[in-house]
């Protein structure tokens, strides 16, 4: 009860400004003090640095202009106001430092992207009203004081889906949009499986046009073109995201085997597959048009692809005999390689032999067999990186619990806590903690169909892996969090965002 009342009136109260330490992900250190800033009709967003720099400028004045209906322009003149500036300071490749005083609020960071993420940390200090998209009344204060910030992992990651369902450019850009709120900073696009091929390969066309035709539940499916795509890589690059192209490989590939009968090995090709089945199918292992088929793939997809990985998938390859997974993963594992990329897998691809950089995505349980977890850890020692997305604590695609209209709940039903409450450097057995590179939420669509359930699924459960990804362990505290997690209800509600409404975390009340 008490708590509820705390978590509603830190951000309702009218006039005062949310406390430093109230936003998600958890700052690094934070210390409070003076007074605040408030954004004003002549309020400046003052710009030193390149023009990334004025990018995530423009990007914040985009931000505030709706709700505020102040002109804020973007500049490189004058004082106080808003100042976003480069130096060479100690923030690395994503920290920042925000500093908040009565004259203005300066957010410093080494590169474009600590800028950014520091800009999102403004965003939450604000009222959730700053987010409607008409005017709102203010005041719109920024609390005193400091903020040092920097993300404990590189790899913060959210995977969705466009196979089992096909999701429009516009609803990943609204998922992209929401991602950036919480500073991750990879999005894994899973786009090809059995269901679909949702990604245009011109030197097999068939891939898309055919086997991108439909999805779960027998619905038209769809496909990206490749401008469509490399508009999705652009619209994410400008959140600071990096796109990870998955095409899993070499089980979940009915829709390919569906698409080309000259890649079954009877030569056959089965019909379109509309269920949600997993395990059945395979590329054919002792094909040299196999590899063919691979080189073509991935140097289209590797050309689209700006940054350093291609996650070709490895999961559930249960028509596969283990022998011809290991041989498979040795031939496609050097094609990845030969296009200047380097490989993700899940974490199956500890069973081949990972290439050299490799990293592989845990996925398993609690309950998963001590052999298959000391395999991980035996591959994190020699080198393979992990990314954890442990199904039982941040598949966005589980079911809250028993009453969850959407989802499964294979790997149990997935409650707030039980998502945010594990610690990522300590999680699997025998892995050095430099072997852990981040952590990544995946949302597999077999019952999700478009935005709104998207938002449903991810919210509240996605700023919780956020957290793990970006905050230090010293600040990992469930109650404290709950209640930061609770402010953020009315944020959701002014962008539109259909949250699951949680009984573990204390809401306000309407109105509140
Ligand atoms: C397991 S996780 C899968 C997917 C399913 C998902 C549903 C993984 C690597 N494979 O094929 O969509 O479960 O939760």
């Amino acid at each position: 009860m008490g708590a509820a009342a705390t978590g509603a009136s830190a951000h309702t109260q009218y006039g005062t400004p949310t406390p430093l330490d109230r936003v998600i992900p958890a700052p690094a250190s934070v210390d409070p003090g003076g007074a605040p800033y408030r954004i004003t009709p002549g309020t400046q967003i003052r710009i030193e640095g390149p023009r990334e720099a004025r990018r995530v400028g423009e990007y914040l004045a985009e931000l505030l202009r709706p709700a505020t209906g102040y002109r804020l322009p973007v500049t490189d003149r004058g004082r106080g106001g808003i100042r976003l500036r480069l130096d060479d300071g100690p923030h690395g490749a994503e920290g920042y430092r925000l500093d908040s005083r009565r004259s203005g609020v300066t957010i410093t960071a080494r590169e474009p992207a600590g800028l950014f993420h520091g800009v999102q940390t403004l965003r939450q200090l604000l009222p959730p009203a700053v987010e409607r998209d008409s005017v709102q009344r203010g005041p719109w204060l920024v609390a005193g004081g400091t903020i040092e910030d920097t993300p404990r992992y590189g790899w913060r990651g959210a995977m969705l889906d466009v196979s089992r369902h096909f999701l429009t450019v516009d609803e990943v850009r609204r998922y992209i949009d929401q991602l950036a709120l919480y500073k991750i900073n990879k999005l894994h696009l899973h786009l090809s499986d059995d269901q679909g091929w949702r990604i245009a390969v011109d030197s097999w066309p068939r891939l898309a046009a055919y086997g991108g035709s439909t999805e779960v539940g027998g619905g038209p499916g769809g496909h990206y073109t490749k401008a469509e795509y490399t508009e999705l890589v652009r619209y994410a690059a400008s959140r600071h995201l990096e796109v990870v192209p998955e095409i899993d490989m070499p089980g979940h590939t009915n829709a390919a085997l569906a698409s080309y009968a000259e890649l079954n090995c009877d030569g056959v090709a089965p019909p379109l597959y509309t269920g949600t089945e997993v395990g059945f199918s395979s590329l054919c292992v002792g094909k040299e048009i196999t590899y063919d088929f691979v080189d073509d793939v991935v140097r289209e997809i590797a050309a689209l692809t700006p940054g350093r990985w291609i996650h070709i998938g490895g999961d559930e390859a249960h028509s596969t005999s283990h022998e011809d997974y290991v041989t498979f993963m040795e031939r496609v594992q050097p094609i990845v390689a030969e296009y200047g990329k380097t490989v993700i897998g899940w974490h199956q691809l500890t069973g081949a032999a990972p290439a050299e950089g490799a990293l592989a995505q845990y996925w398993g349980l609690d309950s998963t067999s001590p052999a298959e977890k000391a395999q991980v850890a035996e591959a994190a020692r020699n080198g393979t990186g992990l990314i954890l997305s442990p199904a039982d604590r941040i598949y966005l695609d589980m079911k809250y619990d028993k009453d969850t209209p959407l989802g499964l709940s294979w790997a149990g039903y997935v409650e707030v806590r039980q998502s945010y409450d594990w610690d990522p450097g300590a999680y699997l057995p025998g892995v050095p903690g430099s072997a852990v590179r981040g952590v990544e939420a995946p949302l597999w669509t077999e019952t999700i169909e478009n935005s709104e359930h998207i938002d449903y699924m991810a919210f509240p459960r996605l700023p919780g892996t956020a957290e793990l990804g970006w905050s230090p362990a010293s600040t990992h505290d469930w109650d404290d969090y709950r209640t930061r997690l609770a402010a953020q209800g009315p944020r959701w509600e002014a962008l539109g965002i259909g949250y699951h409404r949680s009984p573990q975390v204390p809401w306000p009340t309407a109105g509140g």
